[in-house]
């Protein structure tokens, strides 16, 4: 019997596999044996027919790829990298690369080649929430763990659809439902997850940041807030609340779309529960205000010291499955490594670390700016930017310019390889072993279960393959992953309360490592929480005559992103419809338009064609279109938060044709 983890989502199932088949381990700690319908298919999608398999090469993207040596592949990218000065090179990795892969990734790019511009998918998922908890918390660490839920009164998911995103974690939900916990959601959509909610809050897109204020302000007016802890614990108190006296409620309150009586009543829930979590993901994250929105949640548990607290305090939702433990490695463009950033003492510390005079001395390019960089070389891993970035039709330009596109991908029919000049193959989930850590700062192993296909590597060695080819045999010498992740732990001792050095990677798969539980307050210099004052600034694409419609985006349950792991002709999984566009009857009928009608949706940046599925589930004059459509980014608007870089591709404006 050989325990692993699930790859999908940021829970983190513990797996269970006995050579012939998949299950939930009954003994770990996350899911106690349950597992969704993507987690048993792991196995499936490893033996598809569509993995990329061999290493391959053209000159330019209109030839065809020709299979090649991986020799000739990883010493052409040595080659053009040494050509090419460091600031127009670009690392494009994924938060669902294995810590080890992204350590070594991370460790070239920025230790060695000296770029900056090592970045990472979660830059579209989870920036936003990095930046707010580093700014009101003094770290990018999540204080609780998924089960505080079962010490909890009261669980608010705004902006979250567990039900088919976190599946296992819904699960849990509902058990400690059974043992008392109360239920708020607040999403434009009536989702799954809304159906279990004892309080189901349809707030009008956009609207959050309003909604928590007048959590805040009531709190603040009504003088229920925690006076102790704000005095001795929390910044800006006054400030706060000298900006609430002149705020507009009503305004605020007819913006959330909601009425007086629905907050109110979720006002006395509010006030009578003595334990609180608030958790959210895309719906608030994914904006053109995603750190104001987090900073507006966060504000309310500062102020009512529900946190840091057994049950209580701000739980983002993590979406991929090693998007923190990139996180914790260094992976966004805007750390350097281990949570250090780019002042002169964290560069020379890590380049002590790592006996390196070429470490990057400044944040460099988001995920999101790369493409529009002029960069000369950019290597894309384990993620498709050319499905995943807002505003495609402008995308497909830009990375066309790029003269050097490497795709390292274990699967050969991403949206991205088109535009690639080598692809190389990958060794995907199963044919490889790392660890990864999940939402709630599990740290767990993940193991070979199957031998590796013919031609393809694990993620960490095609790295190690291009940094030896640059002639930096030295530091990159590593055996396998244990190697990798001892070399990271020793680097994990660079910052102090980081407590990873203590996991012990031969238990790991046998006996998960939670780090950081000694961790019991606020890491900002001045040990205290800040509170910030955040208005909605109402920044999004407004609706108009021609395009009257707002489209939200998201997942559905049994699809992974662009689905080149769960979308398989093998798959006997597909439960739920993947195409389709939830609308609205009344605009339905005002349309002519039909259940089951094939429609187009348009923007001003460009269309798809879809189903329309006629549905009391959202609200008027906003619709609904999974990301399991691969072309939806051709409708979304490249607008991006100031502070996180993350797009706002739940606010476009668009119109529908009846076709
Ligand atoms: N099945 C499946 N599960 C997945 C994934 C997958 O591809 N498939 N991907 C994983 C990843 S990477 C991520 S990031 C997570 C995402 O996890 P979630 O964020 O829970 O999933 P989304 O479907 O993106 O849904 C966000 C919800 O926000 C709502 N929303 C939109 N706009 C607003 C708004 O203005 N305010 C509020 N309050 N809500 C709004 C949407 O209606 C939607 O229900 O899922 C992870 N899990
Ligand atoms: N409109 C809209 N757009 C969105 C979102 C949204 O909600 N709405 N969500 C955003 C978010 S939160 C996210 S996380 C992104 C996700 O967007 P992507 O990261 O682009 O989505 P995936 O389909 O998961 O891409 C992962 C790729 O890795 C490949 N792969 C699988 N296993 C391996 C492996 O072991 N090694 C390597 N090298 N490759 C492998 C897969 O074949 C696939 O091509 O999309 C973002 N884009
Ligand atoms: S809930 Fe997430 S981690 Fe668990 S089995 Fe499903 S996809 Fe895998
Ligand atoms: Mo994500």
């Amino acid at each position: 019997m050989i325990k692993s983890v699930c790859g999908y989502c940021g829970v983190g199932c513990g797996l269970e596999y006995d050579e012939k088949s998949l299950i939930g381990d009954v003994t770990y700690p996350v899911n106690f044996g349950s597992v969704c319908s993507k987690g048993v298919s792991e196995l499936v999608s490893i033996q598809t027919e569509s993995r990329l398999l061999r290493p391959m090469i053209r000159e330019n993207i209109d030839e065809d790829l020709l299979t090649c040596k991986w020799e000739d592949a990883t010493s052409l990218i040595a080659q053009k990298i040494k050509q090419t000065s460091k600031e127009k090179i670009g690392f494009y990795l994924s938060g669902q690369l294995l810590t080890e892969d992204y350590y070594i990734a991370n460790k070239l790019g920025k230790g060695f080649i000296g770029t900056g511009n090592v970045d990472t998918n979660s830059r579209t998922c989870m920036s936003s929430a990095v930046v707010a908890y580093k700014k009101s918390i003094g770290a990018d660490f999540v204080p609780l763990r998924m089960n505080d839920i079962f010490k909890s009164d009261l669980l608010i998911l705004a902006g979250a659809n567990t039900a088919e995103a976190h599946v296992v974690f819904h699960n849990r939900i509902k058990k400690a439902k059974k043992e008392g916990l109360k239920v708020v959601v607040i999403d434009p959509r009536n989702t799954d997850t809304a159906k279990i909610a004892d309080i189901y809050l349809p707030i009008k897109v956009g609207g959050d940041i309003d909604f928590f204020n007048l959590i805040s302000k009531r709190l603040i007016d009504e003088e229920l807030y925690n006076k102790e802890f704000v005095e001795n614990h929390i910044n800006n108190f006054e400030l706060l609340k000298n900006k609430f006296k002149r705020a507009p409620v009503t305004k605020m309150l007819k913006r959330t779309g909601l009425t007086q009586e629905q907050f109110d009543e979720f006002f006395e829930l509010y006030k009578k529960s003595d334990n609180i979590i608030t958790a959210w993901t895309m719906g608030l994250n994914q904006s053109v205000q995603g750190v104001d929105k987090n900073l507006a949640l966060l504000n309310t548990h500062l102020l009512t010291g529900k946190i840091f607290k057994e049950g209580n305090g701000p739980l983002s939702l993590t979406g991929q499955p090693n998007a923190m433990g990139g996180r914790e490695v260094g992976g966004l463009s805007t750390t350097l490594a281990v949570h250090l950033g780019f002042d002169k003492e964290s560069v020379k510390k890590v380049s002590k670390f790592w006996k390196s005079e070429n470490v990057a001395t400044s944040a460099g390019l988001t995920a999101t700016q790369m493409l529009e960089a002029n960069l000369d070389v950019l290597i894309i891993c384990h993620t498709d930017p050319i499905y995943h970035l807002p505003n495609r039709n402008k995308m497909e330009q830009l990375i066309k310019k790029i003269p050097f596109v490497v795709e390292i991908n274990a699967y050969e029919n991403s949206e991205t390889a088109k535009y690639a000049h080598v692809r190389l193959p990958a060794s995907p989930w199963g044919e490889k072993e790392g660890t990864q850590t999940n939402l709630d700062r599990t740290i767990t192993r993940q193991e070979r279960l199957t031998r590796q296909s013919i031609d393809s590597k694990p993620d960490w060695e095609i790295f190690q393959l291009i940094a030896q080819e640059l002639g930096f045999k030295e530091a990159f010498n590593f055996k396998n992953p244990k190697e990798i992740f001892l070399e990271y732990q020793e680097m994990t001792k660079l910052n102090g309360y980081m407590d990873i050095h203590k996991a012990d990677y031969d238990e790991l798969s046998n006996n998960a490592f939670i780090w950081g539980e000694k961790i019991k307050g606020f890491l900002t210099p001045d040990k205290k929480g800040n509170l910030f004052f955040v208005e909605n600034k109402l920044l999004s694409e407004k609706t108009s005559l021609e395009y009257p419609f707002i489209l939200l985006t998201g997942r559905t349950r049994d699809q992974w992103h662009s689905g080149t792991k769960t979308n398989l002709p093998a798959t006997l999984l597909k439960f739920k419809e993947l195409n389709f566009c939830e609308i609205h009857p009344h605009d339905a009928q005002k349309l002519h338009i039909k259940d089951g009608d094939a429609i187009k949706v348009v923007s001003k940046r460009g269309e798809l064609i879809t189903k329309a599925l006629v549905t009391e589930s959202i609200n008027e004059k906003n619709i609904f279109i999974p990301i399991s459509n691969r072309d939806v980014n051709y409708l979304t608007l490249d607008l991006y938060d100031a502070e996180s870089l993350q797009p706002d591709y739940n606010h476009s404006a668009v119109k529908i044709l009846k076709i």
